[in-house]
């Protein structure tokens, strides 16, 4: 049973998730000690040895020609593992649990990404996760543009940062058109703003959450 808080953290190439993972840990961490509770910090592809061995496949860059089924299947894989034996326990025990990424980005990368029917997603994410859910998802979004130009300072590209432009136009617009679909569970902020701009967005995002502890 769950009694926990699950928050994801979404974006598109570049948008900055990195970045910010470390300020909404810091904050969440701040307030969660406070009362007494703890966090757990965790990613997907991965949070589990399994987990971490199937995300070096997925990124793999030599693993160009794998199937998208394959794909979206072993992030379905990945995340059984993490669910069974990070996810749910921690959530059991009261603690609140913050993912650098969750099934949005299926949606987002395989069903919007790589053109899979949003149907057969569905399928597998009812399958893996029952009725189980992220409380909150913050979503930064920004013109892939300024995107890309902020991830092309990276060293070598992993298979997914490989791809093209209209690749991640379709990855945006599927994440717009669920942040639209789900309000009350998406929050959108504008990463297309500077560091301090963007952390002051999500602090707002989070007060209502971190209120509710006091
Ligand atoms: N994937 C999938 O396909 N399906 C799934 O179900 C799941 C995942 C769960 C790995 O994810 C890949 O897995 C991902 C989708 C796929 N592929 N892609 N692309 P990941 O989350 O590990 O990898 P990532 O997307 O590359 O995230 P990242 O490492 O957090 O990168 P980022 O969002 O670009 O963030 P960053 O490194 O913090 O920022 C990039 C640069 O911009 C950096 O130089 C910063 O200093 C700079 N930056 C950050 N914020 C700002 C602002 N506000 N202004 C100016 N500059 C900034």
């Amino acid at each position: 049973m769950k009694k926990g808080l699950f928050i994801t953290l979404e974006g598109g190439e570049g948008a900055g998730k990195s970045t910010q993972m470390a300020f909404v840990q810091q904050r969440l961490q701040d307030c969660l000690q406070a009362v007494g509770r703890h966090l757990q910090v965790t990613r997907e592809p991965g949070g589990t040895e399994l987990g971490e061995r199937i995300r070096e496949l997925l990124l793999d860059h030599r693993q160009a020609v794998m199937d998208s089924d394959t794909e979206l299947l072993l992030m379905f894989a990945a995340r059984a593992q993490h669910l069974a034996q990070l996810i749910r326990p921690a959530l059991a025990a009261g603690d609140w649990v913050l993912c650098d990424r969750f099934t949005d980005a299926t949606y987002a990368y395989q069903g919007g990404g790589r053109g899979i029917a949003m149907s057969r997603i569905a399928v597998l994410e009812n399958w893996v996760q029952g009725d189980l859910r992220p409380d909150l998802t913050l979503l930064l979004d920004l013109p892939v543009e300024v995107g890309m130009a902020r991830a092309g300072d990276r060293g070598e590209l992993d298979r997914f940062e490989r791809e093209q432009r209209a690749f991640f136009e379709r990855v945006r617009q599927t994440y717009r058109e669920r942040a639209a679909a789900e309000p009350g569970r998406y929050h959108i902020i504008d990463a297309a703003q500077g560091i301090e701009q963007v952390q002051a967005q999500i602090d707002i995002a989070l007060t209502p959450l971190l209120a509710g502890l006091a």
